[in-house]
């Protein structure tokens, strides 16, 4: 079964969280382009995440849902806002969301968390989520260890509920390798920062579409929060003093609100800016709505490809 029909959307295609990133607009937009849109929690106080979900309403007739960021100190009153605002579809990001589970399901909310290991989807599993999202270290902003070619299918093998893959999935070659691996869907992220309806700061974008194959890094592997951005001074400078042993304190003063500066003041110096290493292949800044067919129909021609040249 492919993902788009358990959440009633056109293609197979969810948006990851993007904090700061995924307002009720973005989702709304996505949704409108046919993929699931989410209003991405992190970032937002809960206030603004009860505006944002009220604004996506009024954008789109589409199905659309929130992501929360696990590592949020406000998380447990948004577990209880996205109830009371009747929110269908939840997605969970930077931890484990056992203690929501219940509640979210007796409220028959499509629940489906990400994972970066084996043990963590079969967990979800056993407490009765509806999907998990596999997301490889290819990704941008907080990521675990494994890549998506070898996490995918070792969680594929270790559950019965649909997988959904992310991280590293730009156009229709990888779209299909995804579905070759088992996948049911995938999750989008960096090669939606590039979309025209994108709120980041023209200067974030740039950097993405100026970037290289090895262009991003992990920032935090060793301090404990790992993180892909794209390599600029801050970046720089942050692994250098993780290397030589600077504490956590030390280090939080690079990334405390450096998200924000990038997406809002385009700071592509002194800003983290998120993005997975699929950054090094999209080239063009093009409307959601372009993004999402042309990955669909790129697909389509990758399989009729390997059907003539198959075995
Ligand atoms: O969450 C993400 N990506 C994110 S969150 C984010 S906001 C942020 N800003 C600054 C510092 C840190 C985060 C930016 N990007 N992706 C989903 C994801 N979840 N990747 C890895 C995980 C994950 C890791 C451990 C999920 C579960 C988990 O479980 C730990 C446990 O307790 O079992």
């Amino acid at each position: 079964m492919k993902i788009n029909e358990l959440l009633g959307t056109k293609y197979p295609f969810i948006q990851g969280g993007m904090a700061n990133i995924a307002t009720g607009e973005f989702a709304a937009a996505v949704s409108n382009a046919g993929g699931l849109g989410l209003i991405g929690a992190g970032g937002m106080s809960v206030d603004m995440l009860r505006d944002n979900i009220r604004r996506c309403r009024t954008l789109t007739d589409k199905p659309f849902g929130v992501n929360l960021m696990l590592m949020h100190p406000q998380v447990d009153e948004m577990a209880e806002l996205i109830v009371e605002e009747g929110i269908k579809v939840v997605t969970t990001g930077a931890g484990n969301p056992s203690k929501y589970v219940e509640n979210w399901k007796a409220h028959g909310m499509v629940i489906m968390p990400v994972v970066s290991a084996v043990a963590l989807a079969k967990k979800m599993e056993s407490m009765g989520v509806d999907a998990v999202i596999a997301e490889g270290t290819e990704s941008g902003g907080h990521v675990g260890e494994m890549t998506t070619m070898t996490l995918v299918p070792q969680v594929v093998d270790a559950v019965s509920i649909p997988v959904i893959a992310a991280g590293g999935i730009g156009d229709g070659r990888q779209l299909a390798a995804a579905f070759a691996l088992g996948a049911s869907g995938v999750q989008l992220g960096t090669c939606l920062l590039v979309s025209e309806e994108c709120p980041i700061h023209n200067a974030y974008k740039e950097a993405v579409l100026k970037a290289k194959d090895n262009s991003t890094i992990v920032t935090g592997r060793i301090t404990g929060t790992p993180v892909r951005i794209i390599k600029n001074t801050m970046a720089r400078e942050y692994v250098r003093q993780e290397k030589a042993g600077a504490d956590k304190m030390e280090l939080e003063k690079f990334t405390l609100g450096s998200l924000k500066r990038a997406v809002f003041e385009g700071d592509v110096v002194n800003g983290s800016l998120m993005a997975g290493q699929v950054a090094g292949q999209l080239k063009e800044i093009r409307p959601l709505k372009t993004i999402l067919d042309d990955l669909y129909t790129g697909y389509a021609e990758v399989v009729k490809g390997l059907g003539e040249n198959g075995p």
